[in-house]
């Protein structure tokens, strides 16, 4: 099976380098051959340090601004939003890059031969090897998880053919110092984040020569005439140690003592009990399954152009599900910090959005594979994040709404900051961001059933209903609605002609709200907690405004029907409920899953999914409406126009969440389950006629197989983690076995088949 991005030549810029990482440290590798490029990443290296941003004017312009929404008073509820609902200042922090590791080879003077890149998904190495002067050279490079670094190992088969001088950049980054000694064959650069309260770091590299002499002159570290180079890299920033260089020190201690050999098959046996969890092959049309020698012979970027020009190629589709599976492990582990707008991986001092957490779809988009593709444990950081929103959460509630509870707007940072980020009407005045992120709590126990995590988790999720239940007034029609509000971040236009953002209840608001509130109540009843508060918010839930249908034919956005001014936006925020939320689907409620089918199309027809990440959630609309064609067209379009030739999403520029959001939206086309039963191959495109899934992940503690030929189930496999009931949609006849091929009786409900599941057992369903 095809499990390599790889190329024929050196990366021509950043978007060709390959990324590997640990969760907190990673690189992207160019494969120079004479000046070779390492740009390394910190996870925690991030302009400034904590403030308190919250606008303390908020509050006593809350109910003049309601008032202005109320009475339609659009020009005045901007302006004042703008001046009293706004952060001070108006931004959150940054992140940054953390330097570049730059090696030169004096020695390779000629053009190299057999130039080969690639970055192997099944052993999360990026290597290049080529000939020069008719020997052959292989570097490779890997982001050790168990040992805490980044190792990059050189080889020759020319005897002391390894010549070198090395040091670390960061271009006009200041106030670095590189040029205190601490051994023969160790570098160092000290620098600073900036910015008040900002955090120091340091990076250090130990290189450790087999044979030839390694010295340090001046801030390089210089290799003559050795076999084969180890160099250890560390990273660490004052955010999690009081000396960082101390504990650089101690993670390269402990990688020297062991064998290059040794650091590698550890890094190789830590990824494959995440990464072989899933294994996914998509068939070619036509073959047998496997790659023809033509595709084989072709380089990723070649394999893209094809899909550019029109050509089919599912396993590319296929190494484009398991990348995401690999950027997620390689940029959320438990530990660090979630992934961010560009996972781990950034070159820059300013990164477009600040590289930070946008959480009105964004960052929420990162996890979205992340229980249904076997990778909880990476779900982690998100979870950690959350928790520490809480308290700056609070404050916010407090202070700028005057509601308990704990509310964040549509972004966050390193510091969990919760005040309003940007003075940006479309998006800026939005209390939702705590609320959407505290379903993926809920997802992720109803994936694992891990009741102690609930305990938790129950609440945080409390929490952040109870800022809603303050939050939430009369609209003079007996609902109850946000408000100040936007739906992230399209804008309307008035019968009048006046365009407008701000509002009152739009849909996404009341879907994110019932979907949490839902959650939080049947969380609460398996604990047995809260009777009373869980009766509210069931009171509160039923008076939240119901998703209209609009004129046409469309799910409404916005409390009025009104039209939107960018008609082929890239938010989809009205179909929340059809994904990630679940009111919406074609079982219980046909007529809103119909509205959602004409709001695709309507926001298609337009020039919608112009970005990475849009056109990723329309494939995974497509997949919750059943419409496998939709949905793979989408899958190559997101190819097609959308990524770049390291296959990273291309928002353009550079952003993840199109790669996360792509691969869950495979996933979503080969198994659902989030309306009460598993529903097998549920949007299954002709252009997939046969492979088979192993390993992904259904809510209730499943772990679903499945087989398919010529677009029909062959047989499928379902393990209970945890036992019960065990209720499977599939769109033909099939009988159940147990692990010993032994039938055993299952019922039905509707078309669905039912069984009674054991703890920890396999149960096979072959089509008859
Ligand atoms: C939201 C989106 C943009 C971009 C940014 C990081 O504001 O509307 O397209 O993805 O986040």
């Amino acid at each position: 099976m095809n499990s390599s991005i790889w190329f024929k030549r050196p990366a021509g810029d950043w978007n060709e380098a390959l990324p590997v990482g640990n969760g907190r440290l990673g690189a992207m590798v160019f494969g120079l051959v004479k000046d070779e490029r390492i740009q390394l990443n910190e996870d925690t290296v991030w302009y400034g340090g904590p403030s308190d941003r919250n606008n303390y004017d908020a509050l006593e312009h809350l109910p003049v601004i309601r008032k202005m929404l109320f009475e339609g008073r659009l020009d005045e509820a901007h302006r004042l939003a703008k001046l009293a609902f706004s952060g001070t200042p108006s931004s959150q922090r940054h992140y940054m890059t953390a330097g570049d590791l730059l090696l030169h080879f004096d020695h390779h003077q000629k053009e190299p031969l057999q130039y080969r890149r690639e970055l192997d998904l099944n052993t999360a190495i990026t290597s290049c090897s080529y000939l020069m002067d008719g020997y052959r050279y292989k570097r490779e490079t890997f982001a050790s998880y168990p040992d805490g670094i980044i190792v990059v190992r050189l080889e020759t088969d020319k005897p002391q053919g390894l010549s070198f001088h090395s040091r670390f950049d960061r271009k006009k980054a200041k106030y670095m110092d590189c040029s205190t000694k601490t051994s023969h064959d160790t570098i160092v650069m000290r620098n600073s984040c900036y910015g008040t309260g900002g955090t120091d770091y340091v990076l250090k590299a130990k290189v450790c020569s087999e044979g030839g002499t390694t010295r340090t002159i001046g801030e390089y570290v210089v290799v003559e005439g050795a076999n084969a180079v180890t160099i250890l890299l560390a990273g660490a920033t004052t955010f999690r140690y009081s000396d960082p260089e101390q504990a650089c020190d101690e993670l390269l201690e402990r990688a020297a003592s062991q064998a290059y050999d040794a650091l590698r098959s550890k890094h190789i046996k830590d990824y494959k009990l995440l990464y072989d969890r899933v294994v996914l092959q998509l068939g070619d049309p036509g073959t047998d399954g496997r790659e023809s020698d033509v595709l084989s012979g072709l380089s990723t970027p070649e394999r893209l152009e094809r899909i550019r020009e029109g050509e089919k190629d599912p396993g590319l589709v296929a190494l484009y599900f398991q990348f995401g599976r690999y950027l997620l492990i390689a940029s959320s582990r438990p530990g660090s910090l979630p992934a961010n707008l560009q996972g781990i991986w950034n070159d820059q001092m300013l990164p477009p959005w600040d590289s930070k957490y946008t959480i009105n779809i964004n960052a929420q988009m990162n996890y979205w594979h992340a229980e249904s593709c076997n990778l909880s444990e990476c779900h982690l950081p998100l979870f950690d994040l959350i928790e520490r929103m809480k308290e700056p959460g609070r404050r916010t509630a407090s202070v700028m709404y005057g509601c308990r509870g704990f509310v964040a707007h549509h972004n966050t940072d390193i510091w969990a900051d919760t005040a309003p980020q940007d003075i940006y009407l479309p998006a800026t005045y939005w209390t939702l961001g705590a609320a959407w992120l505290c379903l993926h709590l809920w997802e992720h126990y109803q994936f694992t059933q891990d009741r102690a995590f609930l305990e938790q988790a129950y609440e945080t999720m409390k929490e952040a209903s109870v800022f809603f239940l303050d939050f939430l007034i009369e609209d003079g029609s007996g609902h109850l609605v946000t408000s100040p509000s936007v739906s992230p971040e399209n804008t309307y236009i008035l019968p009048n002609g006046q365009s407008g953002t701000l509002c009152y209840g739009p849909a996404m608001d009341n879907q994110i709200i019932t979907e949490l509130f839902k959650g939080c109540i049947e969380a609460g009843r398996l604990l047995r907690k809260d009777q009373d508060f869980l009766a509210q918010l069931e009171e509160t839930m039923q008076k939240l405004p119901p998703t209209k249908i609009g004129r046409h034919g469309q799910i409404q956005e916005w409390l009025e029907d009104y039209e939107e001014k960018d008609p082929g936006h890239r938010h989809i925020s009205h179909l929340f409920a059809l994904h990630p939320g679940t009111s919406i689907n074609p079982w219980e409620t046909p007529e809103l899953a119909a509205a959602a089918r004409a709001t695709l199309d309507r926001r298609l027809a337009n020039g919608g999914g112009h970005t990475g990440w849009s056109r990723a959630w329309i494939i995974n609309f497509w997949a919750r409406l059943g419409d496998g064609e939709k949905a793979s067209f989408n899958v190559n379009e997101l190819l097609r126009k959308s990524t770049l030739n390291n296959l990273f999403d291309n928002h353009p520029p550079f952003q993840i969440d199109g790669n996360f959001g792509g691969t869950a939206g495979v996933a979503e086309m080969l198994l659902q389950s989030h309306s009460g039963a598993i529903h097998l191959l549920p949007a299954l495109p002709s252009e997939w006629k046969q492979g088979f899934v192993k390993g992904l992940k259904a809510r209730g503690g499943f772990e679903i197989g499945i087989d398919w030929q010529e677009g029909k189930l062959q047989q499928a496999t379902v393990r209970s983690s945890h036992g019960g009931v065990c209720q499977v949609r599939v769109d033909q006849p099939v009988r159940v076995v147990d692990e010993n091929g032994k039938p055993i009786e299952a019922g039905t409900a509707g078309s669905d088949i039912l069984f009674t599941a054991n703890p920890n057992h396999t149960y096979t369903l072959i089509a008859i």
